[in-house]
């Protein structure tokens, strides 16, 4: 017990670098949504690994957002700084040979950050076709801060990630678990099923409207080894509800199913699934409608 090693780590970056997609590579589940959209994670989420010889407790973070104006992007700006106060490393992620003004921005946030060990992550090598362009756009890069490790990784492929690992528990401090060994996230069964729902409609929607939804779950209950969900899809604009439903229910019949099997898979149980959908105006600048969707829970 005496070499067991304990820690938090923080994966930031700006939208869309694949933040999510390597928290869920490093847990090896899927536990956070994905989509090729920016701005899709719009909480931290823990995600615990356990060994026989250390506990990573890895908090994915939406993507850093450049002076965000409406209350939604603002809830998520401070969930990222929410994660900087207490934490053991930081897995900056950008995507290799990518760089713009928003990495730059968090390259400010970070600047600001004392006490964390901050790692710098390249993903998505897998794009990148002459690995020697790497080396120059590391230099740049390490300029501004002073990463203690570089990594190339493939957060899609798994490439690199087991030496990540391994580097990130060698730097971890001598600590007890935190958490029991079999728990895998902070996070209700509910959260998930909301979190799933909302990744479907994102990966089918287009344009910009995915960013006008949010979904609360009305009713969690399990009766007869089956799982009942009633999920409410909130829009901005009844526009936007016709579309979400789809021309005679469509729409919203594929994304019931597709979520629905992703929480089977998850609880391992039966689900049997309801959507509505219903218009509340402007809740995205509104705080009082974040609070209502759970937004600050
Ligand atoms: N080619 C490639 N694509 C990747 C890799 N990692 C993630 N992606 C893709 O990049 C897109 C964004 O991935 P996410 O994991 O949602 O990114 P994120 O940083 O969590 O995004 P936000 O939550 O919006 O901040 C998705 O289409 C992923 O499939 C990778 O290693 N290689
Ligand atoms: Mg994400």
């Amino acid at each position: 017990m005496n070499n067991f090693r304990t820690g938090y780590v923080s994966i930031i970056g700006r939208p869309n670098v694949g933040k999510s997609t390597l928290l869920n590579h490093l847990i090896e589940q899927k536990l956070s949504i994905v989509s090729r959209k920016p701005q899709t994670t719009r909480w931290n989420l823990l995600g615990i690994k356990t060994t026989s010889d250390s506990q990573i407790i890895f908090i994915d973070t939406p993507g850093l957002q450049k002076e965000p104006k409406l209350a939604l992007n603002q809830h998520m700006n401070r969930e990222v700084s929410n994660t900087l106060g207490h934490i053991d490393i930081i897995l900056f992620v950008v995507e290799a040979l990518k760089w713009n003004d928003l990495d730059e921005n968090v390259i400010n946030l970070l600047k600001q950050t004392s006490g964390a060990e901050i790692f710098l992550l390249l993903n998505k090598v897998d794009k990148v076709a002459n690995k020697n362009d790497l080396l120059a756009f590391i230099e740049t890069v390490s300029k501004e801060i002073d990463f203690k490790e570089v990594i190339p990784v493939s957060a899609i492929k798994g490439d690199g990630i087991e030496r990540l690992e391994s580097l990130i528990i060698k730097r971890l401090p001598l600590t007890p678990a935190l958490f029991p060994e079999d728990q895998l996230t902070d996070r209700s069964e509910r959260f998930f099923a909301a979190e799933f729902i909302r990744e479907k409609l994102m990966t089918r929607l287009s344009d910009e409207l995915p960013y006008h939804l949010s979904i609360t779950i009305d009713e969690f209950k399990e009766k007869n080894n089956v799982l009942h969900i009633h999920a409410c899809i909130w829009v901005e604009r009844k526009g936007q509800k016709s579309i979400v439903i789809g021309k005679e229910g469509s729409v919203l019949k594929a994304v019931g199913k597709e979520a629905r099997q992703d929480l089977e898979t998850m609880f391992e149980k039966k689900v049997n699934l309801k959507t509505w959908v219903k218009v509340k105006k402007k809740w995205t600048d509104s705080e009082q409608a974040l609070k209502q969707f759970g937004y600050y829970d």
